[in-house]
């Protein structure tokens, strides 16, 4: 059984337990040897693939976690209508299925988009990915999608193309994405099961006709499975994202989990219902909830034996720009790209670019390896919340971060587990003392928070909350770090543990020498 050690006492004793015997088994820590290494999930690296699907993920941010630390992607807003109706989307917001609720984007013609493309891409020479994913259905648009997509083609042939559907046209658009050479597509499942759907999905259009009840959930389900398997069978990689509803399909997923993966399926991400009232859904009106973090994750990491599981998704607008995480769409909008003129597009100062991004991540491996070497096998874990605006490195100031990256620590390496919005501390160079217990909050199951740079105020906040503040690895890569402190930080326990133990024995000694006497 594994454990793992958040920052409170019966978690640390339990662990602790399990952790002793290990140290019985391996005659004391430091003795053992052994890795104990693995990787999992969306994490994996050339080792755990076939050459050419790592080829195809190795660049893209969504399918490849290590790789969203690097690179970038932009979607752009080409397609405004949809097909059918879920519970969880109010039409005057973009497509919920791939972005957050009561989000608008600019719409966009694609020839807009073509000039976008370039002009971010000119600007952020490690976009690698364009993505069409609303704000309606991609599929819904095809003349709009395919005709965006030919324009980037003939111009940026070097960007990845990557599109997001409900999956009810997809049977129909199969060879056109394959003639596109579009590698990439998500597909949105939430149920496999039509008495589910019923609750999900009001009605779908198709065939110039209007199904509601179980019967628009069956076509739905039928045409989403079929159109899984043709991209399967014609190579397209595949990534298929679920909202979790409490009540209504959370427990279903797994059975979701198992169709997808049998159906070819690389990537699942379940992504949390976000329902709130003011957003105008039927979800929201009605008060259904969405999951907690925790909630979550148990699905998550229940589903993860069976397939990859993404869990850096950060459900991004439908004209989102940048480092999933980060949004610079307002640097991009339609007036400053019309005031631009002609966008020249500079395909080597991108490559040059892009093989300094690469010679960084062998860096990083490497550092990451070495730092795994020699640590002892043990079932330990703890939780660290990361700082950092990219370059997979410790880079951000504690007051400046708006999100916090969640790894999970242990013999096996640093594992990313997700990500934690917060409400951003330092308010025109002032900490807002408001923030900081919510900020707190939302990272109190981790053992520390590295961090480039922190004040004393949150350092004592933290502290008290039993969260270990760390600046000492700023700027390095947050892998590497993260090892390095696990390290420390077991030998620190163990050697307590040992001490522990010796007045143990030298109190039961010292009771029977007493009992005798
Ligand atoms: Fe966009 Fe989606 Fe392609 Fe990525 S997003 S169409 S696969 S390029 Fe990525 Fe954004 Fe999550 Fe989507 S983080 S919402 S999974
Ligand atoms: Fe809304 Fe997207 Fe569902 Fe269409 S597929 S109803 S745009 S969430």
């Amino acid at each position: 059984m594994q454990e793992m050690i958040g920052n409170t006492d019966n978690h640390t004793n339990h662990a602790l337990g399990e952790m002793l015997d290990k140290i019985a088994e391996h005659k004391g820590c430091g003795t053992s040897g052994g890795s104990g290494k693995s990787s999992c999930g969306s994490s994996d690296g050339p080792s755990d693939m076939a050459p050419e699907v790592w080829e195809k993920v190795k660049n893209h941010p969504c399918y490849s976690e290590e790789a969203h630390h690097h690179y970038a992607r932009m979607h752009v807003a080409v397609a405004p209508a949809c097909n059918i109706q879920c519970n969880y989307c109010n039409r005057k917001y973009d497509c919920a299925n791939e972005s957050r609720p009561g989000v608008v984007s600019e719409k966009l013609t694609p020839e807009q988009a073509a000039k976008k493309v370039l002009a971010v891409a000119s600007a952020i020479p490690q976009m690698t990915v364009l993505g069409i994913a609303g704000p309606g259905d991609a599929l819904a648009n095809p003349a709009k999608t395919f005709k965006t997509f030919e324009l980037i083609q003939k111009t940026a042939p070097d960007i990845k193309l990557c599109l997001s559907t409900n999956g009810l046209a997809l049977p129909d658009h199969v060879d056109t994405i394959k003639a596109f050479n579009v590698d990439h597509v998500t597909i949105t499942i939430n149920m496999i099961d039509p008495e589910v759907g019923q609750h999900i999905y009001p009605w779908v259009y198709y065939k110039n006709k209007r199904y509601t009840g179980i019967e628009a959930a069956r076509i739905l389900t039928e045409r989403q499975m079929q159109g899984l398997e043709m991209l399967t069978a014609a190579g397209v990689l595949t990534k298929i994202n679920s909202v979790m509803i409490p009540g209504i399909n959370d427990k279903h997923l797994v059975d979701v989990n198992k169709a997808v993966k049998s159906r070819g399926a690389f990537l699942h991400n379940i992504m949390p219902l976000i329902s709130a009232a003011e957003h105008g859904t039927v979800f929201g009106l009605n008060g259904q909830r969405g999951p907690t973090a925790q909630e979550l994750k148990a699905l998550q990491d229940s589903c993860e034996g069976e397939m990859n599981m993404m869990r850096h998704c950060r459900q991004c607008r439908a004209d989102a720009v940048g480092l999933l995480g980060e949004d610079r769409s307002a640097e991009f909008t339609t007036e400053k790209i019309d005031a631009m003129g002609e966008v020249v597009y500079d395909a080597e100062s991108r490559k040059t670019y892009q093989e300094l991004v690469e010679a960084e991540r062998v860096e990083k491996v490497a550092a990451k390896e070495a730092a795994l070497q020699e640590l002892d096998v043990t079932d330990v874990r703890i939780m660290i919340a990361v700082a950092t605006k990219g370059h997979g490195r410790v880079n951000e100031h504690f007051g400046h971060a708006h999100e916090f990256q969640i790894y999970e620590v242990g013999s096996f390496g640093a594992k990313f587990v997700g990500h934690r919005r917060v409400d951003l501390y330092c308010q025109g160079g002032y900490g807002d003392e408001d923030t900081l217990p919510s900020v707190v909050r939302a990272i109190n199951d981790c053992h520390a928070v590295f961090v480039a740079k922190i004040g004393a105020c949150p350092r004592d906040e933290l502290k008290a909350a039993g969260i270990d503040p760390v600046d000492s690895y700023a700027d390095e890569f947050i892998e590497e770090s993260a090892i390095l402190y696990f390290k420390e930080y077991f030998a620190k326990v163990c050697a307590r543990e040992i001490e522990h133990r010796a007045r143990g024995d030298a109190d039961i000694r010292q009771g029977a020498f007493t009992a005798a006497a």
